[in-house]
């Protein structure tokens, strides 16, 4: 119950939990977008944990958050679509200023990526690590 102390960002969150019909809450990760980086840019997760990410935007450029496989990784940045409004678990635009949420469930062990496919962003350094045991 002490996540709705929290505000705004908590409330969706709660909305989150309930629509995905599952039997835990998820865990919630705030990620912060700054100056084109990932904070943080380094995540460990429990496999068969659903977490509700919540992404930040703190930059005046629009940025995304996908998370995936090389696989995943590599075909958004060679991909067209540019746009993602949350019909993808793992996969979320983040307009500039803004903050968005996206919910995915950690099904298997291993590392996954997560990154900003927005041209050059990448490259420049926007992606992160997701241990999950
Ligand atoms: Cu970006």
């Amino acid at each position: 119950m002490r996540l709705f102390l929290l505000g705004g960002a908590a409330a969706l969150f709660a909305l989150s939990s309930c629509t995905a019909g599952a039997s835990e809450p998820p865990s919630r990760i705030v990620i912060t977008i700054e100056h084109s980086r990932f904070e943080p840019s380094k995540l460990v997760v429990e496999r068969g944990t659903t977490v509700t990410f919540v992404v930040r935007n703190r930059d005046p450029i629009d940025h995304e958050l996908i998370i995936g496989d090389r696989a995943v990784q590599r075909h958004h940045e060679v991909g067209r679509d540019k746009h993602h409004h949350g019909e993808i678990p793992g996969e979320i635009s983040v307009p500039a200023g803004a903050e968005r949420t996206t919910t995915y469930t950690f099904s298997r062990p291993g590392t996954l990526l997560f990154g900003c496919h927005l041209p050059a962003h990448y490259a420049y350094g926007m992606r992160g690590v997701i241990e999950v045991d």
